[in-house]
């Protein structure tokens, strides 16, 4: 508890106290990517992501078995997980052959029916990548644009251009829940560096400098075990807890993509009422894209089967026009 404390302080001076904004959390100096990539960049780290990566995760394939990292999008019997304040997709089936029965649609000539729906949702309400402009603190958002460029729409840095990128890289995989012994992680539980680089260690991982980092708590899989309303009790996700070490080591080893099974990637709430401070130390500030809400327990027991963590990760968000984050069905091949 009292290293954990330490890291809440303002610029790490333990007589402070604790920060009151992400501004004075991070401190002026937090680790920053802007420019990095010229003044019109809107993908951040995904920079690091070329064709020498792309051929790195390809060696990584082994087996030829595939994953599906989604979580399914409107399902009736147990609504969708979504972060408190959004609502879960809804899927209206608009046609079908009730619409015959019926007589509410003429017949047509030829003898063809059909089927049409539409789905009401958060662009972000379901397994999602964040724009780069989705998050920020002051009046800036990733590469420095202006926060009032969010008015309406995202017009930079929006979801639209890593959606026309597309993500392609060798990712790894981190298994917090299985390295602690537990199905899913408490809420509120905490992973600072040095648990992520003992839990790669325990499973004798190495993490490489452009690795998409994937990390696994347990806790979208257990929204699917908990009865209705439990899941959102004492509401605090566990995961990566803000230090100025992490945000430096995510710098150093030029980490492109962080993905997880969690609602928004990391702790949710810190004393005194910060509320995910790395997605501006990360998102905000180096560019690092954000993929949430993954669904990873069945890849995890592939991995810790055979022992093998590392794969070829590929995904592209949909390409929603100025869209604050977008809807993904990330693949794995091992
Ligand atoms: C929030 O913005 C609260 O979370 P997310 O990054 O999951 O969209």
């Amino acid at each position: 508890m009292a290293s954990a404390k330490k890291e809440l302080m303002v610029d790490n001076n333990p007589a402070a106290s604790p920060a009151a904004t992400i501004e004075q959390l991070l401190g002026p100096d937090s680790p920053s990517n802007w420019g990095k990539w010229g003044p019109d960049d809107e993908v951040g780290s995904l920079n690091y992501l070329g064709p020498a990566e792309i051929l790195r995760a390809v060696s990584a394939v082994r087996s030829g078995e595939v994953f599906t990292l989604q979580v399914p999008i409107g399902d009736p019997d147990r609504s969708d997980p979504v972060w408190p304040g959004r609502t879960p997709a809804v899927r209206t089936q608009v046609m079908d052959e009730g619409f015959f029965a019926r007589g509410e649609e003429p017949e047509p000539s030829d003898g063809h029916h059909w089927a049409d729906d539409k789905i009401e949702m958060f662009t972000q309400g379901s397994t999602q990548y964040d724009a780069l402009a989705h998050y920020w603190y002051g009046d800036q958002v990733w590469n420095g644009y202006p926060a009032d460029s969010t008015i309406g729409a995202l017009s930079r840095a929006s979801v639209l251009p890593i959606g026309e990128r597309g993500v392609v890289g060798r990712g790894v995989l981190i298994d917090i829940a299985r390295a602690r012994g537990k199905d899913v992680l408490d809420s509120g539980e905490r992973i600072s560096l040095d648990d992520l680089l003992a839990a790669a260690d325990r499973q004798g991982t190495v993490i490489e400098p452009r690795d998409i980092l994937i990390i696994r708590t347990g806790w979208i899989g257990s929204y699917y075990r908990t009865a209705g309303e439990d899941f959102y009790r004492d509401w605090n996700e566990p995961g990566l807890v803000y230090s100025p070490e992490l945000v430096k080591w995510f710098q150093t080893m030029e980490i492109p993509n962080l993905v997880t099974d969690t609602i928004a990637n990391e702790l949710s709430f810190y004393p005194g009422g910060l509320q995910l401070p790395l997605h501006c130390a990360l998102m905000r500030n180096l560019g690092v894209t954000f993929t949430e809400l993954c669904r990873l327990d069945d890849l995890a027991t592939a991995c810790a089967d055979d022992q093998r963590w590392t794969f070829l990760y590929a995904a592209a968000p949909l390409k929603i026009v100025g869209g604050s984050g977008a809807p993904v069905n990330p693949l794995v091949i091992r």
